[in-house]
């Protein structure tokens, strides 16, 4: 067993045996300008800050031996799992599907739906495609995690408030610990990521716990921070 002392609403008590890490979304889409966030008029800078320690905990996890689940929010080319209610949002000059510097905007196979190289998929990680903001929603996800016996997951990834969120509360909803790396994740509005991280902690932990990278890589090492 291991433990993050420091986790809050209280310790995180965990088995790095049943435990994964899940990195949500980050594409080159989100992350770099010209593609779906910056469409929408974001600052991308803000996401990109967290490289580093996005990258950080992956090492971490790998060292470790935690299964490494990498998640991309994108479409099929022919749109067919895209909603028309959900096209029809955000930007109206540059629509999902529509091309982009960065190819087609948020649609598999697109240099834009990649995962940054920073951070890039090790061959034998799991990437799942997901063409909601939760990463449970039409995606072998569950089966993923019930065929690797986890129980606990650590999350990273962004944005905070939308598809990190939405997925730790389904998670939540199926029964894992969940637990937010809180420098690893980052949102385009900081307000949004404060209010996300307060209430995935709030009322004893309704969502989850949240703790930092450095922390999370001291358990998963074998220490106490
Ligand atoms: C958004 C995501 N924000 N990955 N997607 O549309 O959070």
């Amino acid at each position: 067993m291991a433990c993050i002392p420091g986790a809050l609403p209280f310790a995180f008590d965990f088995d790095p045996a049943s435990t994964a890490l899940i990195v949500i979304d980050m594409q080159r889409d989100f992350v770099e300008p010209g593609g779906f966030g910056a469409s929408l008029g974001n600052d991308v800078t803000r996401l990109q800050a967290i490289i580093p320690t996005v990258a950080a905990l992956i090492q971490a996890a790998r060292n470790a031996g935690l299964p490494v689940i990498h998640t991309r929010e994108c479409h099929k080319p022919d749109l067919s799992d895209l909603p028309p209610a959900k096209r029809d949002r955000g930007s109206p000059s540059l629509r999902i599907g529509d091309p982009g510097p960065m190819g087609r905007i948020l649609i598999a196979g697109e240099p834009g739906a990649d995962i940054i190289p920073e951070l890039a998929p090790l061959p034998a990680e799991i990437v799942l495609d997901k063409p909601g903001k939760g990463a449970f929603y039409a995606t072998p996800l569950a089966d993923h995690l019930a065929r690797l016996g986890v129980r606990s997951l650590i999350f990273a990834g962004v944005t905070t408030e939308v598809c990190v969120q939405t997925t730790m509360r389904e998670a939540n909803d199926r029964g894992f610990a969940c637990l937010l790396a809180e420098d690893a994740t980052e949102s385009y509005f900081p307000a949004f990521k404060a209010a996300a991280v307060k209430m995935i902690r709030a009322q004893g932990g309704i969502v989850g716990w949240t703790a930092f990278t450095a922390e999370i890589a001291t358990a998963l090492k074998g220490g106490a921070e």
